[in-house]
């Protein structure tokens, strides 16, 4: 397969001045009528005219009136053309019910929709399907169907037709269509120039009462980014419609998101609190797409942080102003160290903007988002707030309308603070996470503290040069008065010190506040400091991080030498957790633990081979501990954790669910599932429910609760990716791949269903001990499953094959098997570029 390097960019020969599409919709023959008006590039010396075109049937083609006969090769076309501007036109024909790829058009549950981004245009007609090229699209869809939609403002619309006009340049990523018997939840919004703004959730029959949530969220959305962004919606229309069959959370399509189901629907009875802020964020996240990826767009996929970073630096933003800063600051860095870290430090990494790719789906990574958005945090702290301020300013003014760079939002800071971010702009081109030590000293009033920063190797970048690492710091004294309140410091070389004058003893150092950088720090650093923070840190992430490292310390110790759980950790924890002025989402997070996935990289990286079959059982044995010695606080705080109130899916409401869930775990090891059992017979919410139904997995007694709520929720699809899902994820470790064999065998197993076949399989591999299996049995289902869902489905397939991709860290056994895994799926006949590349690149 073909490499593409960032490198290697070249403009296209032609400028795209306007599209008009005809869609004549039929399942297996829909016909696709293009008239493109293209005029030569001045920009582009190379005038080659290729249009990308996959799979499909072209039936006619023509240059200003006149049939031609372009040269087509199954990537697309090439054909002579006039010197001056002409006319394109193109009749193609697709099947949408074949394409179970879910790229291009597509039909779910009898209703058509697209997905174009990234590469899915030319699976519907012949096209530059490239970002650079943007242009106005006016679109005609016929059909007998009730609605058809397309992006921009409505046009005219009349028996088997309706016609829409997007105003704004775009490049075909962001084109959408969607058919189907669907009906709206509908209201408005005034912008604050005052345009009103129709806005609709469109649904299947008999989900209309799961969108008001979604319509609250998009409406604050559109409001936060006026208020905080001084961002304006620019179309009379906005429509979010929700698919069942869908490969991500949703789409960013100008005018008309397309979103997965299970990122819009939301009622009390399906949801959890979890769910709730989870649609909240994607459809702010969506909405934000609007002004940073739709208006500013990205010069080639390369740049593909430049819009993604920074819209999930804006929805998390968005999130903490809506929810509480500290606790969103802690589930994106357990988010991040989950599933960035593990991608960093593996195989797979590569740099937030990559060099290189051969199929650009396997490129939507933790990566490019998430440490993307980190990257981004980085800069603002650097600069300050209202120079990031300032900085986007200018950016939306400089580039409105433009396909961008990474160099070229950087310059734009540059112009706005005077910086020079030369070697910032390595957090873009270095991979791997680097790792920050640090040493202190004191004397004579001056206390020092001492960084140095390396990252290891990563495929293809053997060595790494010093990055800009913004280190948030505060100083506690004695009595855990804050005697230096936090200032950034900014390390740019290997090794550096910071010095802190003026101090009448030495105080203890809360570093990296809020985490201020994506990096591993490493610190020798007593238990008794840490507790001390536990109990003191006036910065609420480094003293949620002071216990995690507690708790992690005694689990490796659990691990490794069978020790007893710290006493003084459980004690100053306990103080914590009975501790009514704090949040009570903030105690619950105190109340969980590292992953047992992250005690395997800490043990890993210490040089010692993971077994997760011990990493389980230390877990499983903290868990007692913690039981039987806070027994007597349960009942208290089950009760305090208790909502009287009608269910509201705020943060104060889940806060108490979340400690209520963390309680209910302990005290169903104590009384074999006799609270849990009572919670699930008499819960009124789907987060009341499904958390007594976790805590009965877990304890291996949950014949009776599982048949009673499938029983209840068959008929629910996104309810039934719960149960499918969840019982094996929180089953115990030695039923779990057997569990998920069951389960796909299963009539309701819909296995090209994306979001359920995840459901399985995402699961199974969440399962730490389960997955990690001695036999195998694990990898092997899984390889199996991946190598049917190749044919089907290869953008799935490839992002699921990351649950190997830590395969070598583990013993020589397990490793094998994972090896002979991706080598069976690698050598299948025909396999997809898509899976092939990310099998290549694990195996690597
Ligand atoms: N652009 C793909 C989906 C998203 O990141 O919003
Ligand atoms: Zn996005």
């Amino acid at each position: 397969p073909q490499t593409f390097y960032l490198s290697d960019y070249t403009p296209f020969g032609y400028e795209v001045r306007d599209v008009a599409l005809r869609f004549v919709l039929s399942p297996s023959a829909t016909r696709v009528h293009s008239r493109i008006t293209f005029a030569p590039n001045p920009a582009a010396s190379d005038k080659t005219f290729f249009l990308h075109g996959e799979q499909l049937k072209l039936i006619r083609a023509a240059i200003n009136g006149a049939e031609v006969t372009p040269n087509i090769t199954p990537e697309g076309l090439t054909c002579d053309v006039p010197d001056s501007e002409f006319v394109w036109e193109a009749e193609v024909e697709i099947a949408p019910a074949e394409n179970t790829a879910l790229e291009g058009l597509y039909m779910s549950n009898g209703m058509y929709c697209t997905q174009c981004e990234a590469e899915g245009f030319r699976k519907i007609t012949y096209y530059p399907d490239r970002p650079d090229v943007m242009s106005t699209f006016t679109v005609r869809i016929e059909s007998d169907l009730p609605i058809m939609l397309s992006n921009g403002n409505p046009g005219e619309t009349g028996a088997g037709y309706a016609e829409w006009h997007d105003p704004w340049p775009k490049p075909a990523y962001l084109f959408a269509l969607v058919a189907g018997d669907l009906v709206g939840h509908a209201d408005t919004f005034t912008t604050k120039s005052g345009n009103q703004v129709d806005l609709n959730i469109w649904v299947r029959p008999g989900d209309e009462d799961k969108c008001a949530f979604g319509m609250q969220a998009l409406k604050d959305s559109m409001k936060w980014d006026e208020d905080v962004y001084g961002r304006e919606y620019d179309l009379n229309t906005f429509n979010i419609v929700a698919v069942d069959d869908f490969n991500m959370g949703a789409m960013e399509n100008k005018g008309l998101n397309i979103f997965n189901s299970s990122c819009v629907l939301a009622s009390p009875a399906t949801s959890t609190d979890a769910n709730f802020e989870r649609i909240e964020a994607i459809i702010a996240h969506e909405y934000f797409h609007n002004w940073t990826g739709n208006r500013i767009t990205c010069r080639d996929w390369f740049q593909l942080c430049l819009k993604e970073g920074l819209t999930v630096f804006r929805d998390a933003q968005f999130t903490s102003d809506m929810r509480g800063e500290a606790v969103k600051r802690i589930h994106d860095v357990i988010e991040l160290r989950a599933r960035q870290f593990p991608e960093d430090q593996g195989p797979l990494s590569h740099p937030v903007r990559p060099e290189q790719f051969q199929e650009i789906n396997n490129f939507y990574t933790a990566t490019v988002y998430e440490k993307g958005a980190e990257v981004i945090g980085m800069l603002k702290r650097l600069v300050g707030d209202d120079a990031y301020a300032k900085a986007l300013d200018l950016y939306f003014d400089r580039h409105d309308g433009q396909a961008c760079t990474i160099e070229d939002w950087l310059t734009v800071f540059e112009d706005a603070t005077g910086r020079d971010l030369a070697q910032f702009k390595r957090w873009y081109s270095q991979s791997g996470t680097p790792r920050l030590s640090v040493t202190d000293s004191y004397q004579d009033g001056t206390y020092t503290l001492t960084f140095k920063q390396s990252t290891p190797p990563t495929p293809g970048q053997m060595v790494k040069d010093p990055k800009v690492i913004p280190i948030a710091v505060g100083l506690l004294g004695p009595n855990g008065d804050e005697v230096q309140p936090t200032v950034t410091l900014e390390m740019t070389d290997a090794e550096q010190s910071f010095a802190f004058d003026g101090l009448g003893s030495k105080p203890i150092p809360s570093i990296l506040r809020g985490f201020s950088a994506p990096v591993v720090l490493d610190r020798d650093t007593s238990a008794e400091e840490r507790a001390f923070l536990l109990a003191h840190d006036t910065d609420p992430f480094n003293r949620w991080e002071a216990n995690r490292e507690l708790a992690r310390t005694t689990l490796i110790a659990m691990i490794r030498d069978d020790a007893a759980p710290d006493e003084a950790w459980l004690e100053g924890l306990e103080r914590v957790i009975t501790d009514t002025t704090l949040d009570a989402n903030y105690r619950a997070l105190m109340m969980s633990g590292p992953s047992q996935s992250e005690l395997a990289q800490t043990l890993h990286e210490m040089g010692i081979t993971p077994d997760p079959d011990a990493i389980w059982t230390a877990s499983d044995r903290l868990g007692q501990t913690m039981a039987e010695r806070w027994e007597a606080h349960l009942p208290g705080l089950l009760a305090e954790s208790t909502v009287t109130e009608a269910y509201r899916p705020d943060s104060h409401q889940a806060g108490q669910r979340a400690l209520g869930a963390a309680v209910l775990a302990l005290q169903t090891r104590l009384d074999r599932g006799a609270s849990a059992r009572a919670q699930f017979e008499t819960a009124d919410n789907m987060t009341l429910q499904l958390s007594a139904l976790t805590c009965l997995v877990r304890s291996g007694n949950d014949e009776e609760a599982l048949s009673s709520f499938a029983a209840q929720w068959k008929d629910d699809r996104l309810v039934m990716d719960k149960w499918f899902g969840m019982q094996i994820a929180a089953t115990l470790p030695d039923r779990a791949a057997d569990r998920a064999k069951a389960l796909t065998e299963h009539p309701a197993f819909d296995w090209k269903n994306p979001n359920r076949f995840r459901a399985v399989f995402g699961s199974l591999s969440m399962n730490h001990a389960g997955f990690h299996r001695a036999d195998g049995a694990s990898y092997d289902l899984l390889a199996d499953w991946l190598i049917t869902l190749d044919d089907k489905n290869p953008q799935t397939t490839a992002r699921m094959c990351s649950a190997f991709q830590t395969w070598k860290r583990y013993d020589a056994g397990r490793k094998a098997k994972m090896q002979a895994a991706l080598e069976r799926i690698q050598g299948k006949d025909g396999l997809s570029r898509d899976t092939a590349e990310m099998v290549g690149r694990i195996l690597s």
